[in-house]
């Protein structure tokens, strides 16, 4: 009978120089993994999700964070208005109050790469945003465990 699960176990060698070998295996030990092979597998996969984010159709998942002064004029408006000609893509927002002036926005995305990306340059490049940041990462769809 053939297995559920489709993901087997590939094994194969690979060649360092001694020196990037050791400092692997201090960064393994150092990030509190069990071993090298889950260390590299989340560095395989860390790849894939920056790899496949430079193609503009694969969907993706993110985070969209923003800083910016509240009391400068119409930036708030200006973020909702984008926000909600983009409505089936932010999926949620979590609005904090950092002190009297200063306000974090964080906005979960999901959609087309290259969606996203307009998304966010749009936002970010608002007047009175002070910084902004997209990070991404998979749907978790075409990522393996
Ligand atoms: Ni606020």
């Amino acid at each position: 009978m053939k297995s559920k699960s489709a993901q087997g176990v590939a094994r194969f060698s690979i060649s360092l120089p001694n020196e990037l070998a050791a400092q692997l295996e201090r960064m393994t030990q150092e990030k509190g993994y069990d071993n090298r092979s889950l260390a590299i597998a989340d560095m395989v996969r860390a790849h894939l999700v920056e790899h496949r984010q430079k193609y503009d159709d694969q969907e993706i998942a993110g985070t969209i964070t923003l800083l910016y002064d509240h009391h400068k004029q119409h930036v708030q408006a200006a973020l909702t208005d984008i926000q909600h000609d983009h409505h089936n893509v932010i999926i949620a927002t979590l609005h904090v109050h950092l002190d009297h002036h200063n306000c974090m926005e964080l906005l979960a995305v999901r959609g087309k790469a290259a969606v996203i990306r307009r998304i966010a340059d749009e936002l970010i490049a608002a007047k009175g945003v002070k910084h902004g940041k997209l990070t991404v990462t998979s749907t978790g769809k075409d990522l393996p465990s």
